[in-house]
């Protein structure tokens, strides 16, 4: 609790563009969630590194995305909008918690084996012990809820396992985070292959709308997205393409897949397709122009991510030195 309220915290990271899936997968879901909480939400960096960057790129990218979560609607006076690699105490307490961490349980994490394929020539240790660093990210701020798409969903389960075995040493130490998984735009799929995730990091750009399209080609990869020869509307796992059209177009309108479903009965893929691209324009356009002027504004920005790394810094200090004292480290004298 943070004079009185629950805390909330989230990150994501400034590896790639962001996507639809990000926005209608988390960023969404956290505007509606800040006016509730006492919110933390950060550009995860230290996590970026565990594949190689390009440094210049990865402080744009950083950048970027700390804007853009201002200009989805998060108001940084308000939520604490901040680098991750601002505050020491993510790594220093990953450390700590690392020593509480089983090799087994991380060598059960898919995310750490879909990214050891994908970088084989880059296995590193930073990578396997990715979900500790996260774990540290979520108790350090004693955060009650973690707002996440799925595919996040076993990094939480680790999170909570830490967390009782810490608790279990050492007395209540750590507040027992739950996640939040949002009612629509959980699981957003790739437009080119349904049956995989709309990933920042998919080398084909058309399987991706990028928040940053503009309306052409988001009307074009909407076109272009694969369906089937079922030629209805009609939500159902068998038609993967049209399900994921479908929790895209409820995301973007708040309708239910029942009301889409009626909306579109006796009508082509082709209006459909229109309507779902159109939606998603009219969410993306404000979004951008919101971005362009906040870029613009570099003294507002820099004046944020000071103010805000200040502050995270603070409810940081304060559980590390609770764990500090509790594994057994010396005062420091002062
Ligand atoms: P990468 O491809 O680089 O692994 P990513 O696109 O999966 O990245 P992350 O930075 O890992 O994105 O995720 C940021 C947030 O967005 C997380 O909360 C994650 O659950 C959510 N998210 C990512 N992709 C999707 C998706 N396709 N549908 C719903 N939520 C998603
Ligand atoms: N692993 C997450 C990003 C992330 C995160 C967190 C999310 C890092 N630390 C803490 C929620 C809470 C991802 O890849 N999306």
């Amino acid at each position: 609790m943070i004079d009185g309220n629950k805390v909330l915290f989230s990150g994501m990271q400034a590896t790639g563009n962001l996507t639809l899936g990000n926005y209608l997968g988390a960023l969404k879901n956290w505007v509606t969630l800040s006016d509730e909480y006492q919110c933390f939400y950060s550009v995860v960096d230290l996590h970026s590194i565990t594949v190689r960057q390009d440094p210049a790129e990865l402080r744009k990218r950083a950048r970027n995305l700390l804007t853009l979560y201002i200009a989805a609607g998060l108001d940084p006076e308000k939520n604490c909008i901040y680098y991750q690699s601002h505050v020491s105490g993510h790594a220093e307490l990953a450390w700590i918690l690392n020593c509480f961490t089983y090799m087994g349980e991380l060598n059960r994490m898919t995310q750490y084996k879909d990214k050891a394929a994908k970088h084989a020539d880059n296995i590193n240790a930073g990578l396997f012990t990715y979900p500790v660093l996260m774990a540290a990210d979520i108790l350090l701020y004693q955060a009650d809820v973690v707002p996440v798409g799925k595919d996040q969903m076993q990094h939480l389960e680790i999170t909570r396992d830490i967390a009782q075995r810490f608790n279990a040493i050492y007395g209540d130490v750590f507040t027992i985070p739950e996640p939040y998984i949002g009612k629509s735009g959980a699981s957003i799929k790739s437009l080119q292959n349904p049956d995989k995730k709309m990933s920042k990091s998919d080398e084909n750009p058309n399987g991706s709308i990028y928040l940053m399209d503009d309306e052409d080609t988001i009307m074009r990869k909407f076109k272009r997205a694969v369906t089937d020869s079922e030629g209805c509307v009609r939500y159902n796992e068998e038609q993967a393409g049209i399900h994921n059209l479908i929790d895209i177009y409820c995301a973007c309108t708040g309708k239910m897949p029942q009301e889409v479903e009626h909306e579109f009965d006796g009508r082509g893929y082709g209006d459909f397709k229109t309507a779902v691209g159109e939606a998603v324009v009219s969410i993306l356009k404000p979004l951008q122009a919101r971005f362009e002027e906040l870029s613009k504004d570099k003294g507002y920005i820099d004046g944020i991510i000071k103010a805000n790394a200040e502050k995270a810094g603070y409810y940081a200090s304060k559980t590390l030195r609770k764990v500090q004292k509790k594994v057994g480290f010396p005062e420091k004298i002062r």
